[in-house]
Parts: C-alpha cells; structure tokens; sequence
C-alpha cells in the first residue's frame, strides 16, 4: 500500500500513480482489487475501548481512510480531512476560529463561499474582508492584529482571477497567519498549493476529484499537525462526514483524474480561443489566452490553465438567457468539474447570494456566463456553442 504518512515513497510516484493507488491495497480478507465499501455505523470491540482502529462511524469508516490516504498523497500532504461537501470543508476550516477573530478573503469566491463568510460566521463574531489579491502587496496592507485566516480560490469562481500563491503564503508566513487555497478549480494535477507555501488545501470533491457529477462532498489536506488535529477533531465532532459510499464514488472517480483533466484542459484551451475570436463575445477569461490579465503568472503557478470558461455575450440578459436555452450538449446547470459539459449563468445561478454591489464590482453582470467544459467531442461542443450564439442573435434583435 502508498501510505500517506510513507512520504518519502509518495514523493517518489507521480500524480497518475498516487490517484490509482494511494490509500489502498488489495482487502486482505478477499484479496479484492478494489477498496471494499463499509457501510458500518459501529465497529465490535474487543473489550471497551479495545478495538481495530475504528469504533463508530463518524469518527472513522475505512472506506473514507482509503480515500483521504490518497487525497492525503495527491497534494502532497501528511493529512487529508474530508467532508460531506466542500461547504462543510469551508465551514469546518472556519469553526476553528473565534469571535472576534478576521479573516482575509479572497474578493472573487464561489458563492457559497462569500455566503459563509457572510451570513454564517458574522453571526459568530468573525468577520472578513474581501480583498483583490491580484497584487500581493495588499494582502500584506490589509492584514490586521486580529487577522487569524487568509482565504483565497485561484483560479477564481466565476472571474478565474489568479493570485500568486507563493508570494501570498510568504506574507502569511511572516505575519504568522496560515494560507487556505480553495484548489477546486485546479486540482493537484495543475497546481499544487501546499508546495508553494499554503497551510491548508480545500476541495469541493463535487467537482474535478469525483468528476462524474454524482456526489457532493469536501476535504482540507494540510501538512501542518497542529491544523490537521483540529480539523480531525471537527470531522468528528460536529459530523459533516462523507458517506462511505460516496467516499468510494471520489475513490473511483479519482483514478481518471490525470486523463481526464488533460482532456478538460485541452477542450477548454480550443474553445477559449474560438470564442476570443467570435465577434458576439465582448471578453473571454481563460488563464491559458494571451489576454488574461495574469496568464504569465498562470503559466508559471499551473501546469495548465484548467477546464473553466467565463465569458461575456453582448446583448445583455435577453441574449445570455437565450444562449442557455438553446444549448444541446452544455446543460444549464450549477457545478462544474464533471465529465460533462454545463454552463451557467453566474448572476441568476451560483453566485446570486453575492450583494448587488459585491457582483457588479467584480463585473458578474447580466451577460456573464461560464463554462465548465466537459471532455466530449470539441467540434460537438463548439457546434452547440454556435448554436447558442445563434439564438442569442435572434433574441438581442
Ligand atoms: O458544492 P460544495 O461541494 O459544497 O462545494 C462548494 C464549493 C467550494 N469551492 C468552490 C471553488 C466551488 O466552486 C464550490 C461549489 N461551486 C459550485 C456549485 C459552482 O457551480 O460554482
């Protein structure tokens, strides 16, 4: 078996091996390839308090073991925590604060996030401020004495912003606060946080990680002991645990993970650049384009610029609507990260508990979309694309 904690034997493998088999080995009881799902809600013990490393569920299933052991392995981390979505990963990170307390965030977060930060843990005394993190230089002049957190996405949901992680986690690290990189968008096989400096690496495994579209889950892989006990210690006492068959499902779908991101980003690269050139589009942001404000910096950070697409349609709310309609392969849904393709509409759909002001600062208007391109055919997707525009025409007069 890859053992997590066998760091220097996982260091040794690359990324494709470790999503394969890291965390796993053969059942010994049956010699089954594949990792058993263990539904059990308790463990028998031996004697009280005597027993084999597992006693009720919440508190450790070895379904979820296999699993963190490879999350653990593929971000290079001593520790992987995982969760019943990356929400309850979020929130998990932040029930380790107190009131009080301030946080640094990134401005351009997935909705859910900002909503966290906003309606949740204001609540608790913890407040945040929202912070263009484009030049480094102002996360170091935002920092206040109660700053006990810096929380950023790059690439960012939905403007795919990028910070630069190994600037801002030497900041952190003079300053004494601890970095978290939501890797979401990304994934380990582009970007690596923790080996560029950030304490903590959080997931949404609802996307790339499971990358089927069949599971809602979280996780926080950290090297730092101290973090990982305290994130441990939360998995199991406030319980927002993974389901083991779910834990199984991201096991799965984690073994395709490098074939599969290759081909998002691949897909996602021929479509950035044919909607550069389309005279209905009045910006496109995609790392991997010229154009993007940070794509030096993008191609430095990121082995690749990633599967997710934003871009502007002109005629405003009547053309963008019309455009999702029309779709045929893309279906109009929230999420990202599976197979297939989707796009969305970020004002109306993901971040919508964003305020007004918050959207409009950031430039999510009535005619931003995003795309979270699938790994189908390229000329199937473009021709569904085409056909979005077409309608978009028809309905901006
Ligand atoms: O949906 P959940 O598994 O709880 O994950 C939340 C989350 C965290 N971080 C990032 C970067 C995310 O994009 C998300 C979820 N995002 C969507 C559902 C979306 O469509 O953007």
């Amino acid at each position: 078996m890859i053992d997590a904690s066998a760091m220097k034997q996982a260091h040794q493998l690359g990324i494709d091996t470790l999503a394969i088999h890291a965390g796993q080995e053969p059942d010994p009881h049956s010699g089954a390839v594949m990792t058993p799902i263990v539904l059990s809600s308790t463990f028998a013990q031996d004697g009280p308090g005597v027993h084999k490393g597992y006693d009720y569920s919440r508190a450790g299933n070895p379904t979820r073991t296999a699993l963190e052991g490879c999350l653990a392995a593929l971000e290079g981390a001593r520790h992987a925590i995982s969760f019943g979505s990356g929400c309850g990963a979020t929130t998990s990170v932040l029930l380790s604060l107190k009131a009080g307390d301030h946080v640094l965030v990134g401005d351009d977060v997935y909705g859910g996030t900002f909503r966290i930060f906003d309606k949740v843990m204001k609540d608790f005394g913890v407040t945040a401020t929202f912070l263009d993190m484009t030049e480094p230089a102002r996360v170091r002049e935002a920092i206040r004495k109660e700053t006990r957190l810096i929380w950023m996405e790059t690439p960012s949901n939905p403007m795919l912003k990028i910070f630069d992680i190994a600037a801002i986690a030497e900041i952190a690290k003079k300053a004494g606060i601890p970095l978290a990189v939501d890797n979401t968008f990304a994934t380990p096989v582009l970007q690596r946080p923790l080996e560029l400096g950030a304490t903590m690496v959080v997931h949404s495994m609802t996307k790339y990680l499971n990358g089927h579209s069949d599971v809602v889950g979280g996780c926080v892989m950290t090297s730092d002991e101290a973090v990982g006990e305290k994130l441990r210690f939360l998995q199991k006492a406030v319980g927002a645990v993974p389901s083991p068959f779910d834990c199984y499902l991201v096991l799965r779908g984690l073994k395709t993970l490098g074939v599969r991101v290759r081909q998002h980003v691949q897909n996602a690269q021929t479509l950035a650049e044919y909607l550069e050139g389309h005279a209905q589009v009045a910006r496109v942001l995609y790392p991997g384009l010229q154009s993007h404000p940070s794509h030096a910096l993008a191609s430095r950070q990121m082995k690749a610029p990633g599967g997710m697409i934003t871009f502007e349609v002109k005629g405003g709310l009547p053309a963008s609507t019309a455009f999702l309609k029309a779709l045929g392969i893309f279906a109009c849904a929230e999420s990202l990260g599976g197979v297939e393709s989707l796009a969305e509409h970020p004002a109306i759909m993901t971040h919508a508990s964003l305020t007004p002001e918050a959207r409009a600062a950031l430039g999510i208007g009535d005619g931003l979309l995003r795309l979270s391109i699938g790994i189908e055919d390229v000329r199937d997707l473009q021709d569904d694309l085409e056909t979005g525009f077409a309608a978009a025409r028809r309905a901006a007069g």
